[in-house]
């Protein structure tokens, strides 16, 4: 506890521990993935997508081949992979170079996009998926609370902050890309080091496109502009991902800036959202407040030139060119299993199946438990049941007054005892 720097972040610290958060995780992440070589039976995707045209994500049925061994609840988890960056804002006095690291946070989450033509495993409704690191000192929880239309909420917390959102998407397949356009609102609640109070961002996040599908090199891409807000200080990040257009040149580039309440940059923020991102000083040298880029050494704290934020890791060699930190997902650990709750994405049967190379039991697998939730929802609608999510609630937030997910505060107190409730979902 001594690594934290005031009460607010002691009691949270306080609060993870108390809840068990991290029981069943104490044993390092695996780094090595079951299978070896991706067998997966070739299928050209503009053969299967060419008779889809106008359709969304919910109505297009795709053989497991365009799967990829994880499940959507786990790819979100992926936002969290350079979290450190979080940690690394709450140590700033200045509210905008805070901003300024939570941005390259907010971009670093596209860099786990590159090479992953695939589709995630759609997650029953019902279905949840926990993620802790000691390493990392945070706790992940995600459950998907809608399944027409899909709606996933997650919330993560750790020491420094809080970040949590929804995730569900608009997508659509015109003829030329499938685009995957984000709809719900993310925040960040900051407990930073110098505060004794905390502060909320939010942001929307970009656009997501498979591109060169008819050509028959699938890619993809992320572009549109992105606005993070601090709702206490007024301080915004404005954010430009490019779209990648014809020059290769352009591809991956991202850039923009960070103003305080009174719109005066302070900060520029620029690079490539699949390798590195920098950060430089703004530096207003005459009394009209004209910014000028100065250039010189490199630290935040030094004036001068571009500092690198963010760099990405390198790829493991794993099928589905998963990252090392996707690799640990869905990793059923025999330490974990006592803890898991029966709706836990690690523990559906056609995605093990997967990832232990065997699409046809895959398949077989996907096909029950899908038939199972359709017979619940006859069910349900049979006896006029409406569902409720078990661990989010809908509730309005206290600051920009949106509907969001709220964490009923009921997963990690009773996983701690094991008495979270059955599902029976898979
Ligand atoms: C983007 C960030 C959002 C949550 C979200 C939801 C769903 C997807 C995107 C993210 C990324 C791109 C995904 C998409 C769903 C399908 C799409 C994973 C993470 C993939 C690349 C497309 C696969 C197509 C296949 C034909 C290969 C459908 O907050």
């Amino acid at each position: 506890t001594e690594t934290y720097s005031n009460e607010l972040q002691r009691a949270k610290f306080k609060h993870l521990e108390d809840e068990g958060s991290f029981l069943g995780y104490y044993e390092p992440p695996r780094t090595d993935f079951p299978l070896k070589i991706d067998s997966r039976p070739r299928v050209s995707l503009w053969g299967i997508l060419k008779s889809m045209i106008g359709k969304d994500l919910t109505k297009i049925a795709l053989p497991v081949a365009f799967n990829e061994p994880t499940s959507l609840l786990q790819r979100l988890t992926e936002d969290l992979e350079y979290s450190y960056l979080l940690d690394q804002a709450a140590t700033f006095e200045d509210s905008s170079l805070r901003l300024l690291y939570i941005s390259a946070f907010a971009a670093s989450a596209y860099s786990s996009t590159v090479d992953r033509v695939a589709k995630p495993f759609n997650p029953l409704l019902g279905e949840t998926f926990e993620y802790s690191r000691p390493d990392f000192g945070f706790r992940y929880i995600a459950e998907q609370v809608s399944h027409h239309p899909p709606i996933t909420a997650m919330l993560t917390e750790s020491p420094k902050w809080d970040y949590h959102g929804e995730a569900s998407v608009k997508s659509g397949f015109n003829g030329r890309s499938f685009d995957v356009q984000p709809l719900g609102t993310w925040y960040l609640k900051m407990r930073p080091d110098n505060s004794a109070e905390e502060e909320v961002y939010s942001w929307k996040k970009i656009a997501t496109s498979v591109i060169g599908i008819m050509v028959g090199s699938p890619s993809i891409d992320n572009y549109g502009d992105m606005v993070i807000v601090n709702n206490k200080t007024g301080d915004e990040a404005h954010l430009t991902f490019k779209p990648r257009g014809w020059r290769a040149s352009q591809a991956y580039e991202m850039s923009g800036h960070i103003q305080d309440k009174d719109g005066n940059k302070r900060w520029t923020i620029g690079g490539h959202w699949n390798s590195k991102i920098y950060g430089k000083k703004v530096v207003v040298d005459n009394a009209k407040g004209d910014a000028s880029l100065e250039d010189s050494n490199s630290s935040p704290n030094g004036v001068g030139s571009k500092f690198l934020l963010w760099q990405a890791s390198t790829r493991p060699l794993v099928p589905f060119n998963l990252t090392d930190f996707a690799v640990t997902l869905n990793d059923p650990k025999e330490s974990l299993k006592e803890y898991l709750s029966d709706s836990d994405s690690r523990l559906r049967p056609d995605q093990r199946a997967m990832e232990n190379g065997y699409y046809d039991d895959a398949d077989v697998f996907k096909r029950e438990i899908e038939e199972m939730q359709r017979a619940r929802r006859k069910d349900r609608e049979e006896r006029g049941i409406v569902y409720q999510p078990r661990f989010f609630e809908k509730a309005n937030h206290e600051i920009t007054n949106e509907e969001y997910w709220k964490y009923r505060d009921n997963y990690w107190n009773k996983r701690a005892t094991k008495e979270l409730p059955s599902s029976n979902i898979f």
